[in-house]
């Protein structure tokens, strides 16, 4: 079994190739839910709904969110009403939400909400939340942006969204993360995979909520010959959204090496871009095996050859 743990769109490339090279039944994802939030009563959970657009095939290629063949009717009449539209709904993802919003208040909990969705979806691949319980990242601007003055404490979308995330940040934390309880089966999960691989997503924000959950950390640890982790830096940068500057904000390294010191106590190796190859003496010298390999994922080949470079450094 291959145990992903999961942010977005990094992650969702890997599972698409993760499912090239094993059975989908035998893939469990484990997802972030740091960034959900609700809005217009709806309660969204964007990397959940990322990972199964993308194993759906449904998903919108160039923003990497929602889906794709996309209309936006409800967000322009929202619009001439005068509602809320700085985060973009379109026709297709509202039905998502309305379901998820409609049987978390029927008391489903989110790990049962998030199966029904995406066996809906026909996915073959496990979905889990991180937890059922709320834990919301939460991050303090350095700076002031857009009237939002430094020091204010804002919400993840309003950081990565309504910011755009172009403002430096002071610091993080996962509001609830200290009370939740992982998801049923996400230690299990951990405890019974052949390897667990820590995608290549933001590893403060996206990976960053999913080890806050309490036990999951240990549970890491307790494998860590099994787990291996990919670099989301490629020669010093993230290939999309704030990664890179987000750990230089917060006193970590923008690189391979930073990387590897975020993640030494539970990853027993990393698998670095080719692009770094120089640097794989640097990252052992963390404790880390480094692996080198393509982890671009340019193509669907590629993301599966990558799965297949994970499965290889597990065995
Ligand atoms: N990202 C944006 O930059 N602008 C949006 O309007 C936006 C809407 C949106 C709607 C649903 C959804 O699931 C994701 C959406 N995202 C949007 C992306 C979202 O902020 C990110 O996917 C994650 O939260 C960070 O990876």
């Amino acid at each position: 079994m291959l145990v992903a743990l999961a942010g977005g769109v990094g992650a969702a490339r890997l599972l698409t190739g993760a499912v090239q090279v094993v059975d989908p039944a035998e893939v469990v994802a484990i997802v972030n839910t740091g960034d959900d939030m609700v809005l217009h009563g709806l309660h969204i959970s964007p990397d959940i709904d990322t990972v199964i657009y993308t194993l759906a095939d449904l998903h919108n290629r160039s923003t990497g969110w929602g889906v794709a063949t996309e209309s936006w009717v409800v967000m322009a009449e929202l619009a001439r009403l005068g509602g809320e539209t700085w985060f973009h709904l379109g026709d297709r993802d509202l039905a998502t939400h309305l379901y998820r919003t409609q049987r978390l208040g029927e008391g489903a909990p989110l790990h049962e909400v998030t199966d029904e969705i995406a066996r809906a979806r026909g996915l073959g691949v496990r979905v889990l939340p991180m937890s059922d319980d709320p834990v919301r990242t939460r991050l303090v601007l350095a700076e002031e942006a857009e009237g939002v003055s430094a020091g204010t404490e804002v919400a993840f979308q309003q950081y990565f969204v309504a910011l755009r995330h172009a403002v430096a940040v002071r610091s993080v934390r996962f509001d609830g993360a200290a009370e939740a309880a992982p998801a049923p089966g996400v230690l299990d999960a951990i405890r019974d995979a052949e390897v667990v691989v820590v995608s290549p997503s933001n590893p403060v924000v996206s990976i960053g909520p999913i080890l806050a959950v309490p036990g999951v950390r240990e549970a890491l640890a307790a494998r860590r010959d099994q787990v291996v982790a990919v670099s989301p830096i490629v020669a010093g940068a993230a290939l999309k959204g704030p990664a890179d500057r987000l750990l230089v904000e917060l006193g970590h390294e923008s690189s391979v090496v930073g990387v590897a010191r975020l993640h030494a106590q539970w990853a027993g190796t990393l698998v670095i871009d080719e692009q770094d190859a120089h640097l794989k003496a640097a990252v052992e010298a963390e404790g880390v095996r480094a692996v080198v390999a393509r982890t671009v994922m340019s193509s669907p080949k590629v993301a599966a050859s990558l799965a297949t470079t994970v499965l290889d450094a597990a065995r």
